[in-house]
């Protein structure tokens, strides 16, 4: 039910953005350094997943009920268990954690909803 509201169920054929092999070969990079900590059932999680699969990214989701260290290191080192959370690991090494589903889907669209 609640994959249906975000067109996440298996079988629609909405493939999400289309990028030459070259352009998706960046985003991919780039998204590499990119983890979303969630759960399935959340409906702001969904929100995010959703944007995720209209640009078409690819991005490790860790469910944070699935795994608890997902959880124990959302919490530990992002400050707060609340999910969605974006990780985003700069090129110094540090982590920037971005909660609120609206900044991550915004910061998403913002930097790949062009190709590079
Ligand atoms: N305003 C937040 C709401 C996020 C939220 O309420 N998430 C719930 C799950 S759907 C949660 O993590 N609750 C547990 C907690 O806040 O510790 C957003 O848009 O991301």
């Amino acid at each position: 039910m609640l994959k249906s509201w975000f067109g996440e169920e298996s079988g629609n054929d909405s493939r999400g953005a289309q990028r030459s092999p070259e352009a998706q070969s960046k985003i991919d990079e780039a998204t590499s350094k990119l983890a979303l900590y969630h759960y399935e059932s959340c409906w702001f999680s969904g929100k995010v997943r959703a944007t995720i699969k209209a640009l078409n990214l690819s991005i490790e989701l860790r469910d944070i009920h699935v795994d608890r260290a997902h959880h124990r290191r959302l919490v530990a080192e992002g400050g707060s268990g609340t999910v969605p959370c974006l990780t985003i690991e700069k090129d110094d090494g540090s982590v920037q954690w971005l909660y609120e589903s609206s900044d991550i889907s915004s910061y998403l669209e913002s930097r790949f909803a062009t190709d590079p």
